[in-house]
This record gives structure tokens, sequence and C-alpha cells, in this order.
């Protein structure tokens, strides 16, 4: 792609990012979950400056979700909350009233917590920095705070300061360290955003009063108590004033220059962009940039969440966001007692081991020529080498690689002992390559591939011979109809989010170009939501035409349509349009091609 295309697509992408363009969530007590994000861009200057060079070159760092409703657990009153546990005390979930919560912080006494052993974890995890919640939307201090009686050390038999030994420990180790602080949300404190509307006393309660009296000095606190911190992680500013945002932005950058602020602070004064959905972006994004995730499904400790994230999982979702050009913020959830949970610290511990191996693929590494995920794995780069991390071994001895039109000086299968030399043959704009059999390394194995210059990359979707391909609408070329991003949650607090194709016009088409191997005959699906049963057309440029009935629901969901043929190897266009069925309601959302054997 030219650099001018490829910069506007990466400026399309972040402004899908924004939350204008999405549905909202309301609710009558409190704002609306979308409304309260608030935009997802940053300054910018950070990596020009060189203060985000080791967020640049760390790509891999450890988030914890840790309070008084780890101690909850996701249960109140015998009653267990599905969803994000640390919103339990919203009126969406358990609706605690903010009495009732404070007193629970006379039962919270984590006398497992062990620093040492977290920030331990975190390094054989591989990874690079702690970014802990300081406070969260509950408004209870996780640290020693004058400005506030809730807090860790006053309102709890613990009395310690978990802040103090956690961030000694990260220093200790060569770890990053840094804070997460929910800034404008202040569930418990009069004025914070939907919080209390009233002070003690019966007066009306003003954000000023909050963001003075509590947010602002206690900002200050954590940006003094804890000696030199590399990250301040402020959250969900959608409808703060900007006044406010640019005084505690100030605050910060007065304190703790170094500190990086992520793109939540709000209107765009944070240095990278924080992408919260639990997701790796469909499209590489040149832009200083994170991907949150955690480790189960709620951020916080919840007592019956334990669908974990396997080794391999966390290393494919790791390399995805490096080959996105992005990095990785991996989050666990410590319980009431201080630890976290056994099956998550082992799964990490795999994943650390494996990346022991083979760090070059993660650290410091650039993101992928192609643009986009492959359908066996991902790319990462350094200098002249690509590293093909291959999550899904062929079984047939050739892993088929689409595009490269940089000569190869060698390709080499790396992780210690299994190191094997690679022959590879080129046909048409493909390069393959013969592998063994049996996967050389697991959970991933890992192809070193030296060119003879930087790669320069066709990034043209592959039909592969041995793989199913998706291809999603991101990367469509539509007209007459409405391409656009929507996210919505099915669990409470686990968001979704696709590009879709919907309201088709009368000459509404979604095309792909594609780059087949091997000619003859493939599965086609298409994934789609809609009403009734709905008649989708796809075409080729050969004049091949699929068309079929099928039902269709109000969420994704994909539909075999028939088989598809190609007659010629090569370049070929596949354009689908909506036959029957309402225009409005019937979105698309990706298409699969698979081979048939
Ligand atoms: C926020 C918090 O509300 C949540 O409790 C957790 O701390 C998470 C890391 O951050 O939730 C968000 C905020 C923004 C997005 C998604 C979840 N987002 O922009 O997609």
């Amino acid at each position: 792609m030219a650099n001018t295309g490829k910069i506007l697509l990466q400026l399309f992408v972040v402004l899908l990012f924004t939350n204008h363009a999405f549905s909202q969530v309301k609710d009558e007590n409190s704002q609306g979950m979308d409304e309260m994000w608030g935009e997802a861009s940053a300054v910018g200057s950070a990596l020009r400056d060189g203060k985000g060079r080791f967020f640049d070159e760390s790509n891999f760092g450890m988030f914890i979700h840790w309070g008084l409703y780890s101690d909850l657990a996701g249960r109140w009153e015998g009653k267990t909350y599905y969803g994000i546990g640390e919103w339990l005390m919203n009126p969406k979930v358990a609706n605690i009233p903010p009495k009732e919560y404070q007193k629970e912080a006379k039962e919270f006494n984590p006398s497992k917590f062990n620093a040492k052993a977290i920030a331990q974890l975190a390094k054989d995890a591989g990874m690079k920095y702690i970014i802990i919640t300081s406070k969260h939307h509950d408004g209870f201090a996780m640290f020693d705070s004058k400005v506030s009686g809730f807090d860790i050390v006053d309102a709890t038999p613990f009395g310690r300061d978990p802040m103090k030994e956690l961030s000694a420990a990260c220093h200790d180790l060569g770890l990053g360290f840094g804070f997460y602080y929910s800034h404008y949300q202040d569930w418990t404190t009069p004025g914070g955003a939907n919080g209390p509307k009233i002070n003690e006393d019966g007066s009306a309660a003003s954000f000023k009063e909050y963001f003075y009296n509590k947010c602002k000095p206690q900002v200050e606190e954590i940006c003094t108590n804890y000696g030199d911190i590399d990250f301040v992680w402020f959250d969900t500013p959608g409808g703060m004033p900007k006044e406010y945002v640019v005084e505690l932005a100030d605050t910060v950058r007065a304190l703790q220059p170094n500190a990086m602020l992520c793109s939540r602070l709000g209107y765009g004064l944070g240095d990278y962009v924080s992408h919260g959905d639990m997701e790796v972006p469909p499209v590489n994004l040149d832009i200083l940039w994170e991907s949150c995730d955690t480790n189960n499904d709620s951020w916080s400790y919840a007592w019956y969440d334990n669908n974990f994230k396997s080794p391999k999982e966390i290393l494919h979702r790791l390399i995805s966001t490096v080959g996105r050009g992005g990095t990785y913020l991996f989050n666990v959830g410590p319980n009431g007692e201080g630890v976290i949970p056994k099956i998550g610290v082992q799964f990490l511990e795999q994943a650390g081991q494996w990346i022991k191996k083979y760090p070059q693929v993660v650290y410091d590494a650039g993101s992928s020529p192609w643009g986009h995920a492959l359908p066996w794995g991902d790319v990462t780069t350094q200098g002249n080498s690509l590293f093909l991390s291959v999550f899904d071994w062929p079984q047939n001895g050739k892993l088929y690689l689409p595009g490269l039109e940089t000569d190869i000086v060698s390709a080499t299968i790396i992780g210690g002992k299994n190191t094997k030399e690679l022959k590879y043959a080129k046909k048409g704009n493909w390069i393959i390559f013969d592998v063994p059999y049996k996967i050389p390394d697991s959970p991933v194995a890992v192809i070193e591939v030296k060119l003879k210059n930087e790669a320069e990359v066709d990034q043209t979707h592959g039909i592969y011979p041995n793989i199913e391909t998706t291809i999603l609408t991101d990367f469509a070329k539509v007209s007459d109809v409405e391409k656009k991003s929507i996210r919505w949650m099915e669990k409470f607090g686990e968001w979704k989010k696709t590009t879709q194709v919907s309201k088709w016009g009368k000459n509404g088409v979604a095309e792909w170009e594609v780059d087949v191997l091997e000619p003859g005959y493939y599965y086609l699906e298409l994934n789609y939501k809609g009403e009734g049963r709905l008649v989708w057309g796809t075409r080729t440029d050969e004049g091949i035409l699929v068309q079929n009935e099928q039902a269709a629901t109000n969420k994704y969901q994909a539909y075999p349509m028939g088989i598809l043929e190609f007659k010629t190897a090569g370049k070929h266009t596949i354009s689908v349009s909506l036959i029957e069925g309402n225009p409005e309601t019937s979105s698309l959302k990706s298409l699969k091609v698979m081979p048939i054997n």
C-alpha cells in the first residue's frame, strides 16, 4: 500500500475507535458506559521526545485490577453477579449503597499479599512493567492516602500500604511501575461522577469539590510517594470538563515528567492510545498504542471466573498486538487475600518460558509488513528479519506466505536445539516453505526469514490451499452501503466490536481483492446478522456466482453459502451483495473461504 493510503487508513481506524459512532447504553441513574469512555487519541510526541521508548520497546506489561471489590469477588448478599467484578457496586450490577459498600473495608484483610511474588511473576511472564489500580470507580484507595479515610491503611485491618511494597518490588527487579487512577468516576465520594449527589451536611455536591479535595490531591500522592513511576493510567474521562483534565495532566507532568499517560486521560492529552476492548485490532496502527486485555473474563477477581486464557492464547494475542504495532497490557486479578488465582499464574509462567526462548519475536519488534493477521499466525520483525509465529501448524508439510516481494536470504526454524534450515520455492506471488509435519516447538513454532532488504509486501489477502481464510469487512472496498464500527456488550463489561456493512442500496456491494494460490473449489461462508431469511449473492471477477438463502438472527453468525470456484490462480475480486432481505438491518461482518479436501 502506498504510504499516504496507509496513513489515511490508519487515521480512519483511529477515528473508528473514538466513541462517537457507537451506540450508547443509557441508564437513568448514571451516564452510559460508552459516554464515560471519552475519545481514544493522543498527542503523539512521546516517542519523538524519547519518553515513549520504554513503552514502545517493552511491548508487554502487567495490568492489575485489585481493590475492595476483589474481596467481594462478584458476590453480594449471597447472590453472584456475573460480569466485570470491579463494577459490582454499580446500579447496573448489585446496586450497593455507598455507605454499605464502605463498611466492607472492615472485612478486607489481604494478608497473603506478596508484592515480591507478584513482581516476580510479571518478570517470569516476560512483562516489563506493572500498572495497578490505585483507585478504581468505587473510590477506595489501595494506597496510604492522607486525603481520604477510605483507603487500605486507614479503613482495613490490613493496615499496610501494598503499593509501597509493589512499587519497591518492581524497582528492585528492574520492572517499570505505574498507577491506574479513576479520575472522573468516584461512586462513593460526593461530587465524583456517578457518585452521591449530596454531601454529608445535606448540601449539593459538586465535581469541583471532589476534584480539589480528593482527585487532585490523591494524584499528587501517587505521583510523590512511590518513587519514579512510568505510567499514570487514568480511565473513563467522557464528560469530565476539560479544564480539570488539563490541570490533572499538568500536575502529573510536573511531578513525574517521565510518566506516560494513556489516552483515557481525555481530550487527546495522553501520550499513547489505549484500546479497551479485550481485543487485538485487525489493522496495523502506526501510532503509540496499547491493547488492554484480561487473563480471564473479568478485570478484577470474581469467585466463579476461571475462564483463563491458555499460554498459547496469551502468546497469540501478544504477538498479534505487536504485529499490529502495539503493546499488550495483560491483566490479572488478585483475590481478597491478595493472591492471583493459580491457573492464571501457571499459564502466565508458561507463556513467559516461551518468550525467554524467543525474545526477539516480542521485544522492540516491528509490526507485520502484511498489515493484518495471517490465517496461520502472525509476523513481527527485527531489521531485515521476519519472524513467522505459526500458531496453526500445517498438516501437509507446507507453510504458505503470500505477497512477499523482497528476496529471501534464508529461512530457519529457530528455538534452541530445534534449529533447522528450510527449503522454499516461489509460485506466483507466494512463497512455499517445506516444513516438518510435526510442530517443532509448542505451543508456537517460529520461522525466521532473513531478507536481502527490508520487507516489501503486497498486503492482498491470500486464499490458502491448506487453511481457511476469514476476511473482515474492515478490508472491503464498499459502495452504496454504510460501513461502520459498532460495539456491544454480551456479558456485562465484556465488549465486542466489529466493523459491519449494512444499509444496502440498489447497487450496494462489498468487494475484496484476494490472491489465489491454487485454482479449484472452496467452501464459502458469510458471517452476518439480520431478520428473517436473507439471500446473499457472491460474485467473482471470473463470472462465478454463489447465491443462497439462509436464516438470520440479531447476532453475528456464520452461514454456509455454497461452493466458490476459482478457475485460475492469482488475483481475483470477490463481491458480496444482499439480494433479498431488509436492506437496513442486514449487516455483513466477514467472509470465509475454506479449501475442500
Ligand atoms: C474501564 C473500566 O470501567 C473497567 O472497570 C476496567 O477498569 C477497564 C480496564 O476500563 O472499562 C472500559 C473503558 C473503555 C473501554 C472499554 C472498557 N473502551 O474504550 O473500549
